[in-house]
């Protein structure tokens, strides 16, 4: 028996924990590896075998290590870097080729500071590619696009791609707390492990760095807009130096959330009134110090006076004090300020909708050029769906940077699968007509040519083994990136090439599955806030539906603030019998909006109040559109299940199954989502639920009742 255990059964059951460890260890790196996969080719291709690449800086040396990796995962060979005649791909500055090479060069010369080309020639009789760009960081991002078009076709040889970045800052903002906690954060806790730091960087910082500079991210803004005036003591500052230092060679810069009234909090002033010399000085010398750590830093992200953050009108100054006084002080080291327009006040009693617009339109043309105001999608905030913002094309003389939500605090969470660039250019192709016809929101972020602009994407990113929480969530960090690069990009091509990176190039499973990704916006808009209803979630952690709620201090805070909900009917209505918000927009938005005959219904009750019998466009009347909607969108996501179901044959074994059971929280809180507000709102509209709606499992006292303290992405209580 003795034997036979030591023979046999042993050395069977150490193979299997070995090929348990195994599989486990190759899932891990999967999910962690994001679209950088490398997935082995069936194909051969020698166009890593011998690169021309003259490494001489840190940046240089990162595109090095990305070929090597790449190369050796996918065609199983290491690369030789030398600068030999034979080369099979050359990554050379236009200043470092030869003039025989006259029409790539002009066309490389003829792009931004960041952009490449990426050239098939022929050298000394053999076809060759050639990346080349003015300097360093472009060579990595055009590395980064032959690999992606290495990742998606293997054995393509020839290339002529000239590329370039539409905006300047392409920023992630963490709402990390020097906690470790995340606000608003679904992917476990903060990636910075400020105890550690400096002295510890974190294998993960660099593969952050790589995964974002793979998509042209190019600034972080570390911690959170409800901002700790702590990090930016020299204790602080030491560690986002070590942070900055690590992401410098994928041209990465970092930001900081400037807390408003850091120079009485840490230093020693009565005041943080902007106009007040003593305290610009402060700044001047802070920004100065902060410059000393990390020479190229970027700049300040600043949330003031708003929900309760500090700012300049705490003494009687508006925002434009509060943010000049600091871009005076960041303007001799080439940095900025993003100065939030997220704001709306308890004093005011008008429509929150239109609060920002009347704080900041005024003040066009008023901001210093390195100001650029930072400004969510829509009015409200981050909702499954809202009208793009009317500040959008409503101050032609400053700068206006986009705002978006990556993690998904009004949509799902981590659990919900939404593929959020379909949301992301749904607000980018909108026509504001400001400028005349054309003047979509892409135009007007754009801005004037060579003018400072940019786009931020609140990050979704957390300690999780996968980053992002669900695997899908990776689709939408990449997205928000492609898009911060383009704004003029397609969600479709984005959802494919995205899963030929992440999953698979086979044409079937990317036809199936971008399906479903490109369809899901549109699913948890139904489930959770059809036709145009908004703010409906519970309150704080804004997990799951609470329509119900209308006990909180501010008016604006509670849900029927939104629906306005009562026996004739519901709805808010922003025409000009109500709060008059489309007065915000272009004439042709208020008209087109404002007109029942012409507003999509995906905004009827964003507009209008209307009565529960109205008579919609397919003959049936609201409350019947309102169940049948919300019923869509649960079988919306049904239909999810039984595609990714049938994508099994494609997907390794556990990422399958991780989103298939994602997907069946998914379904489970859609239920929910029906049940509870159908339930809700019929104790006003006091019609029967329609036929084409499954009826609730509960009364509306079993959903009223459900509470969740311990929710993620809000302060813990211990
Ligand atoms: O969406 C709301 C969130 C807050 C957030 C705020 C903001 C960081 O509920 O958690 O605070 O917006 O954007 O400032």
């Amino acid at each position: 028996m003795n034997y036979f255990y030591k023979k046999l059964i042993l050395p069977l059951f150490t193979l299997l924990l070995l090929c348990n460890s195994f599989i486990t260890t190759a899932q891990i790196t999967k999910d962690y590896d994001l679209w950088l996969q490398y997935q082995k080719s069936s194909v051969a291709n020698g166009i890593f075998k011998n690169i021309a690449l003259n490494a001489k800086n840190e940046t240089d040396k990162a595109i090095q290590n990305e070929l090597k990796t790449a190369s050796e995962r996918m065609f199983q060979y290491s690369p030789t870097f030398s600068n030999s005649e034979n080369a099979t791909l050359i990554i050379k500055k236009t200043s470092e080729l030869e003039p025989t090479q006259k029409k790539i060069i002009d066309k490389a010369n003829a792009l931004n500071d960041e952009g490449f080309a990426i050239e098939t020639i022929q050298n000394k009789g053999k076809k060759t590619v050639l990346i080349t760009a003015k300097n360093s960081l472009g060579l990595l991002y055009g590395t980064f696009r032959l690999l992606r078009e290495l990742q998606i076709n293997p054995s393509k040889k020839d290339f002529s791609i000239a590329d370039e970045p539409k905006l300047k800052v392409r920023m992630l903002n963490h709402w990390d707390n020097l906690d470790g906690t995340v606000e608003r954060g679904y992917a476990g806790s903060s990636i910075w492990n400020w105890q550690k730091l400096p002295d510890f960087i974190d294998k993960k910082y660099i593969d952050y760095a790589r995964a974002n500079a793979s998509v042209g991210i190019n600034g972080v803004a570390l911690i959170n807009v409800n901002s700790n005036a702590l990090i930016l003591t020299p204790q602080y500052l030491e560690k986002v130096s070590a942070l900055a230092k690590a992401f410098r060679p994928y041209g990465i810069k970092v930001y900081l959330t400037a807390r408003f009234s850091a120079p009485i909090e840490i230093g020693g002033l009565k005041t943080a009134d902007p106009l007040n010399q003593e305290v610009q000085q402060w700044w001047n010398n802070k920004v100065n110090e902060i410059y000393k750590f990390i020479p190229d830093f970027g700049g300040f992200l600043v949330k003031a006076n708003s929900e309760g953050q500090p700012g300049p009108q705490n003494y009687g100054r508006n925002h434009v004090d509060g943010a000049n006084m600091m871009a005076k002080a960041l303007k001799p080291h080439h940095g900025i300020v993003m100065w939030r327009a997220f704001v709306y006040s308890e004093t005011d009693s008008s429509d929150r909708a239109k609060q920002a617009y009347s704080e900041f339109v005024p003040y066009d043309g008023k901001f210093e050029d390195n100001v650029l105001v930072q400004v969510k999608n829509g009015a409200i905030d981050f909702q499954p769906r809202e009208p793009f913002h009317p500040m959008f094309g409503a101050m032609p003389k400053s700068k206006l940077m986009m705002e978006y939500q990556i993690t998904q605090e009004y949509l799902g969470f981590s659990t919900h699968l939404v593929f959020l660039p379909k949301l992301y250019e749904e607000v980018l192709e909108s026509e504001t007509y400001k400028q005349g016809k054309g003047s979509t929101v892409a135009k007007i972020i754009e801005g004037k040519p060579n003018e400072l602009n940019g786009m931020a994407g609140v990050a979704n990113i957390g300690s999780d083994l996968n980053w992002t929480g669900h695997p899908f969530g990776q689709s939408n960090w990449y997205g928000f990136g492609r898009l911060a690069w383009n704004p003029e990009l397609n969600s479709e091509k984005i959802a494919e090439e995205w899963l030929q990176q992440t999953f698979s190039k086979d044409s079937n499973f990317v036809k199936m599955i971008s399906k479903i990704m490109l369809q899901s916006r549109e699913s948890v808009v139904k489930y959770m806030t059809p036709l145009g209803l908004h703010h409906i979630m519970a309150t704080n952690h804004h997990y799951g539906p609470g329509p119900w709620v209308n006990d909180l201090a501010r008016p604006e805070w509670n849900p029927v603030y939104y629906h306005k909900a009562d026996k004739n009917g519901i709805g808010f209505d922003r025409t000009a019998t109500g709060s008059n918000a489309l007065a915000q927009y272009s004439p042709e938005i208020a008209q087109y909006y404002g007109d029942l005959k012409t507003c999509p219904e995906e905004y009827l009750l964003w507009f209008h109040h209307l009565p529960w019998d109205y008579k919609m466009k397919n003959g049936k009347i609201l409350w019947d559109n309102l169940g049948i909607k919300y019923q869509e969108g649960v079988n919306e996501v049904k239909n999810m299940i039984t595609i990714w179901e049938s994508a099994k044959p494609y997907v390794d074994a556990e990422r399958h199954q991780e989103v298939a059971q994602l997907l069946n929280i998914q379904l489970k809180e859609a239920i929910w989502w029906k049940d509870a507000c159908m339930t809700y709102f019929q104790t006003f509209s006091n019609l029967p639920f329609p036929k084409e709606m499954e009826t609730p499992k509960h009364d509306l006292e079993y959903y009223k009742s459900l509470q969740f303290p311990f929710a993620p992405g809000i302060k813990p209580h211990w």
